[in-house]
């Protein structure tokens, strides 16, 4: 009888850890396709953090950031934390900001914090840094970690900036998508942030959007595409439709009401 109760503990408990097994392996990778840009220390938070990004090397414009913080001392997971970021750029004889968003929650979305950084200018202009504000929730432990970005240039800019004829007030528009352009209708997204003040890029509404693709090289447009109309955050959603391969120039005319915001800026895509 002792050997029969011996043996079912023993198949229970083994039952138990193929379950658990399992269950890691079905989990996947939350970092899967991300690139790990750096990590350090939260002082005073008790948290360590890892920072990555989509891509390996940061444009000026619009960039994810997606965090993982973990106990500094037992290594598990932290999934709630109130995150604010910094960004700052250091000119010699100036510093400002740029427009970012905080994580939207201070509940972790599959173990990491997304949130985003619109860098307006390469770091041949100046030194970029980005200075991560965290309370550890559980902990009810609060600390920072900053670190040093390093922001390029690409071959087609993806962030511009005009001056509105409306009010003088200083406007930058970050391209979205599409990321992965291909022929026909392709989800289009910008994100639009006022410059209040050096150290204040606010996301701004209150502009309407016409976007009208043409091929510069053969003088021909596309039909049906679809005014990007604003969303939340400063993110406007429209469609572009590409029919053929080659360069594209998205002409974009803003208007505040009736009056003209701006009718200078493009985005060039080539794919
Ligand atoms: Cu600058």
């Amino acid at each position: 009888m002792k050997k029969y109760v011996l043996a079912s503990l023993i198949i229970f408990i083994a039952s138990l850890i193929a379950c658990t097994k399992e269950k890691e392996q079905i989990e996947q990778d939350p970092t899967l396709g991300l690139i790990k840009i750096t990590e350090g220390y939260a002082n005073g938070a008790s948290a360590k953090v890892v920072v990555y990004c989509n891509n390996a090397n940061i444009s000026t414009g619009y960039t994810r950031f997606y965090l993982a913080l973990f106990d500094s001392i037992s290594g598990n997971r932290i999934e709630d934390a109130e995150i604010n970021l910094t960004p700052k750029m250091d000119m010699g004889t100036m510093t400002h900001s740029a427009p970012y968003e905080n994580p939207s929650s201070t509940r972790a979305e599959r173990h990491l914090f997304p949130c985003s950084v619109t860098f307006v200018m390469p770091s041949a202009s100046g030194n970029w840094t980005l200075k991560v504000d965290i309370k550890n929730i559980g902990a009810g432990k609060t600390g920072s970690f900053v670190f040093p970005v390093t922001v390029s240039d690409p071959v087609l800019s993806r962030q511009k900036s005009f001056t509105a004829n409306h009010n003088g007030a200083k406007y930058f528009i970050s391209l979205i998508e599409p990321t992965k352009p291909k022929v026909g209708i392709n989800d289009f997204e910008i994100a639009i942030y006022k410059k209040v003040s050096m150290m204040s890029w606010p996301a701004d509404s209150s502009l309407s959007v016409m976007i009208t693709p043409e091929m510069p090289t053969m003088g021909h447009g596309s039909p049906n595409n679809v005014n990007p109309i604003h969303i939340q955050n400063g993110h406007y959603k429209g469609k572009v439709n590409f029919t053929m391969t080659g360069l594209w120039r998205l002409n974009l005319d803003y208007m505040s009401g009736t009056a003209v915001a701006d009718t200078t800026q493009y985005f060039d895509i080539e794919f």
